[in-house]
């Protein structure tokens, strides 16, 4: 095709204007809840979104759906900033973002990490049809910086534990975490 260029490079393509400092991590997947249908749910996480006044650095999780009537295609349904207030922990740096079901109930969640070596995983749920991200189911802090370019593995490679585990790629090698 177009050598040495991203065909059809759309800069509309991110709806609702600027986030911050970096987009760096993305994942694309259909949710497994009730009612949440086959279409692909977006969730992207910067790593620094934009601070108000006497705020510290934090980065910020966004939802998007497909959406014929926006001129970009996409909706934005949640913007998250990750600063600590109103029950939400304070996350700097995402890197790496996936889908699935770490606990065994059928349901997926969120698991995102970021430069700082923060695991976590979030409550997923549909609020009007809309998926949301909700609640810290777990949140752990690990050496150096975990799940760098999405690496993140959510699959049931391991017989002996229930259910899935979580692979994260470190600074310090693979971790596993399951139930
Ligand atoms: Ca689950
Ligand atoms: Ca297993």
């Amino acid at each position: 095709m177009i050598q040495g260029e991203i065909p059809n490079d759309d800069p509309a393509v991110v709806p609702n204007g600027d986030h911050g400092f970096g987009g760096t991590a993305l994942v694309v997947s259909p949710v497994q809840l009730s009612g949440a249908g086959a279409d692909p749910w977006i969730i992207m996480g910067t790593i620094e979104t934009h601070a108000r006044a006497g705020d510290p650095m934090h980065g910020s999780l966004h939802v998007y759906k497909r959406d014929s009537s926006s001129s970009s295609g996409l909706l934005e349904v949640q913007g998250l900033r990750m600063d600590g207030q109103s029950g939400r922990p304070f996350l700097y740096g995402f890197c790496g973002l996936a889908i699935g079901d770490v606990n065994g109930d059928s349901e997926d969640e969120l698991v995102a990490s970021t430069f700082n070596g923060d695991l976590v995983v979030f409550d997923l749920s549909l609020s009007s049809g809309n998926l949301q991200i909700g609640g810290v189911l777990f949140w752990t802090v690990l050496d150096g910086s975990i799940g760098v370019a999405n690496s993140i593995v959510i699959a049931d490679l391991d017989t002996a534990t229930s259910g899935n585990e979580i692979y994260v790629a470190g600074s310090r090698g693979m971790r596993k975490f399951h139930q």
